[in-house]
């Protein structure tokens, strides 16, 4: 699916195992769209090119971040691991011609989620969770839940995600909070 020069691209710019995650959260994300009615290409792009950005050269990522005119808040600015989302929203459009706007938010939001995430938004932030290369406890658990209730998966998601920071000693992102907190007073 799609272009070659896209998958070529894509490659070249963040490497094999990177390549073949995005291949997986692709192909996840197609099942969930036709499971949850939303545009499966649309869905599929996201996927593609949800870590576009995804560089280990966090240096280089804060260079395109500042020539986009992309500024970071507190949190991204000491979290460099979540710039790769609203940096790569920009790549997608500069770089490989998306224009949609609600691909390129699924793709700015794939890391953190934000407060009343759309149906693709969500769909991308758990196909990255779930996709078969990833391996990790409660990854199983996951993968049912998505297609049983798409909101109680993404609360899941993020409530191991938040434990996970927070173990690690990390920065929690506002919008992580909001798009978690949305979801369980929505369901409430
Ligand atoms: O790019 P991927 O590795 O495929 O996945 P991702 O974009 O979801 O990034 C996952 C990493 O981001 C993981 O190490 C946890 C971290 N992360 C996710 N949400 C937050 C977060 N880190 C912080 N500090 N705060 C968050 O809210
Ligand atoms: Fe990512
Ligand atoms: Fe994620
Ligand atoms: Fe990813």
């Amino acid at each position: 699916m799609f272009e070659d020069w896209i998958h070529e691209k894509l490659k070249t710019e963040i490497g094999i195992l990177r390549y073949n995650h995005s291949i997986g959260v692709m192909e996840t994300s197609i099942k969930l769209a036709k499971y949850y009615g939303v545009n499966e290409k649309s869905a599929a792009l996201a996927g593609l090119l949800h870590d576009c950005a995804k560089s280990k050269d966090k240096i280089k990522l804060l260079k395109m971040a500042d020539e986009f005119g992309i500024i970071l808040d507190n949190v991204m600015k000491n979290n460099l691991e979540l710039i790769h989302g609203p940096i790569g929203a920009e790549i997608a459009k500069r770089q490989y011609n998306i224009e949609d706007k609600k691909i390129l938010s699924a793709i700015q939001y794939h890391t953190t989620g934000k407060e009343d995430m759309s149906i693709l938004e969500k769909i991308i932030f758990i196909a990255d969770y779930i996709e078969p290369n990833r391996k990790f406890k409660g990854v199983e658990e996951a993968r049912k839940l998505a297609f049983e209730d798409l909101d109680e998966s993404l609360i899941y998601a993020m409530d191991n995600t938040i434990k996970f920071v927070i173990n690690s000693g990390g920065l929690i992102h506002l919008d992580t909070v909001k798009a978690r907190n949305y979801l369980k007073i929505e369901k409430s």
